[in-house]
């Protein structure tokens, strides 16, 4: 079983990284996406942060759940190398002086540290256009099935987007500062960082084509998944290892944000995350077998240490 498992992380990690690099604009030479006009500085801009060595839990995500829900995962690959696009753009930009002002991410400098401000908003910029536009590409190139390749769009531009992602930063951004309070906490956590891990379920429900029970399933799993994840980076931010994270630690205290370990202390938050890491693996049962990749990666989520 472990095997298997390490076969298949392999095997999606390696698509990713494959579907990435084929995407990703290489030199001002070599950029046939952009007609050979990108400015080879703005290239190694978006490379410097998409190479940088995420966890890709993202794009996994949707691999997994395409294939659990038999698709076919090589009509997945552009929207998963474009979801991790979309979420290292918000890496950089969350990263800036306006924002959480970081000076390492991903295990090294964040990007506006080495490239200053102006470029590092432009390399986000670059990274969150070029995910629609890879995206869009891909969708005119399957006329077959463009219409869940469309859904999945709209599927991701919701939750990445001014109800979605962006809005939980603006709260998360506004409660700085303020007396923790569960209800405004919630819909941080539930937009900030859940939206974007329910995201490439539901992307992938609509390349592979589910039915409406899957969809409900997939959406509790994503955000359980989303939730926990999201406490356990704020105790990770309290007790994890700098070194092994790549980014400096401590900092939500400093920063005054509003977080689980805040509102009802560490022990607590830790008892919210594994009631809700059981959750998740209640919300896949209805997929059985073929769910047994998606259950030994959620509990490597629910164990990780960065
Ligand atoms: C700037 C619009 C905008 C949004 C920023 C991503 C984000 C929203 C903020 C980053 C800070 C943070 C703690 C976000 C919660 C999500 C999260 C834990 C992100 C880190 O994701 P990982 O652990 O990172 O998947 P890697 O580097 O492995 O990809």
């Amino acid at each position: 079983m472990k095997h298997m498992y390490q076969a298949q992380y392999g095997r999606y990690v390696g698509m990713v990284e494959e579907t990435i690099a084929a995407l990703l604009p290489q030199t001002q030479e070599d950029c046939p996406k952009m007609g050979g006009v990108i400015p080879a500085h703005l290239c190694e801009t978006m490379r410097y942060s998409l190479l940088a060595g995420g966890k890709r839990v993202r794009p996994v995500l949707l691999l997994a759940a395409c294939e659990m829900l038999g698709g076919d995962v090589e009509e997945a690959r552009t929207a998963a190398a474009a979801l991790e696009m979309i979420h290292t753009y918000s890496l950089i930009h969350d990263d800036l002086p306006g924002m959480d002002d970081d000076d390492y991410r991903r295990g090294r400098l964040t990007n506006h540290k080495v490239y200053g401000v102006g470029h590092a908003i432009l390399a986000g910029d670059a990274l969150l256009n070029y995910a629609y536009e890879c995206m869009l590409q891909n969708a005119l190139a399957h006329p077959e099935h463009l219409e869940g390749h469309v859904m999945a769009m709209n599927a991701i531009a919701g939750r990445a987007g001014v109800s979605g992602m962006i809005a939980g930063q603006s709260l998360d951004l506004l409660s700085e500062h303020m007396e923790p309070d569960a209800d405004r906490l919630a819909y941080i956590h539930a937009h900030k960082t859940a939206d974007l891990l329910t995201a490439p379920l539901l992307a992938a429900a609509y390349i592979a084509g589910a039915d409406e029970e899957d969809f409900r399933a997939l959406t509790r799993f994503g955000m359980c998944v989303g939730l926990a994840f999201q406490i356990d980076d704020d105790l990770l931010d309290v007790q994890g290892d700098a070194q092994q994270m790549g980014k400096q630690t401590g900092m939500d205290a400093q920063r005054g944000k509003m977080t689980w370990p805040a509102l009802v202390g560490v022990e607590a938050s830790r008892e919210k995350s594994a009631y809700l890491w059981d959750q998740a693996e209640d919300a896949l049962a209805r997929f059985g077998e073929s769910a047994w990749f998606m259950r030994a990666y959620a509990e490597k989520l629910r164990m990780r240490k960065k």
